[in-house]
Formats: structure tokens, C-alpha cells, sequence
């Protein structure tokens, strides 16, 4: 093999590893899940945080009937925090993940429709968390 040749494949390896944690983020498919009412009337979903998402990222709740998210902090340096600020949907939340503790939020929607949830955390002038992946939705059906 040719030193010219040498040089390609250790640049191609390198371009490989740089650009291997980005393609593996974007590829994470979105995570969809249907919240099933319990036999005390509740739809409780578990959320981990981590940096930089939730999971699971796509939560579908039936309206009017009560929610309970059990906020979980998976292993990461950084703090994380948990917003929704849909007022006109009854829901309300700003909640910090918790590595000692699980965080449980209740809310009752009172309208359908589709809901962001993101983290506000944010290093000076990095992006923030919810720009690097960590937002979600929770959409409220009939
Ligand atoms: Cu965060």
C-alpha cells in the first residue's frame, strides 16, 4: 500500500470516529408511546433524561384523564430539567431531573393537540440541550 493510501484510510477512520456519536444520535428513532390508563385511573409513563434526550421522546395521553410522569435521571455529568408550559392545556411543569431522587409530576390535560416538552439547561453561549436533542412531545388525543 502506497503512503499516499495509508494517509486516506487513517483520515477516513478519524472522519469516521468524529462523525460516529453525531450519526448515532440523529439515527435514534423517535420512541413513541401510547400511555395506557391504569386500573386506578392514571396514565403513568416513566421518563428518562439524559444528555441530550428523553425517553421515551413521543408520549400519546388520552385527555381529561389524569397523567403521572415518573421523572428518572439517567447517569450524566449535567443537570437536566423537564418544562412544559401549556397553560391552556392545563399543564404546567418545570421540574429538575433528580440523579437521588425520582421527580413524580401529575397534570390532568383538559385539551387535545400536540405539546413540546424540552430541557432548559444551557452552558453560556453553547447551544442549549433542547437544540442538541433533548425535547419531546406529548400529544393529547380524544
Ligand atoms: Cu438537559
Amino acid at each position: 500500500m502506497s503512503k499516499k493510501h495509508e494517509f486516506f484510510l487513517l483520515y477516513a477512520a478519524l472522519a469516521l470516529f468524529l462523525l460516529f456519536p453525531a450519526l448515532s444520535l440523529s439515527a435514534q428513532p423517535k420512541n413513541p408511546v401510547r400511555v395506557e390508563i391504569s386500573p386506578d385511573n392514571i396514565q403513568r409513563v416513566e421518563i428518562h433524561g439524559g444528555s441530550y434526550y428523553f425517553n421515551p421522546d413521543y408520549i400519546i395521553v388520552k385527555v381529561n384523564v389524569p397523567v403521572e410522569f415518573v421523572l428518572k435521571k439517567d447517569r450524566s455529568w449535567l443537570a437536566h430539567d423537564f418544562i412544559m408550559d401549556e397553560k391552556d392545556a392545563g399543564i404546567e411543569i418545570d421540574e429538575t431531573f433528580s440523579t437521588e431522587k425520582t421527580v413524580i409530576v401529575r397534570f390532568t390535560p383538559i385539551k387535545t393537540g400536540k405539546f413540546p416538552f424540552y430541557c432548559s439547561k444551557k452552558f453560556v453561549f453553547f447551544k442549549g440541550h433542547r437544540k442538541k436533542g433533548m425535547e419531546g412531545t406529548l400529544e393529547v388525543v380524544d
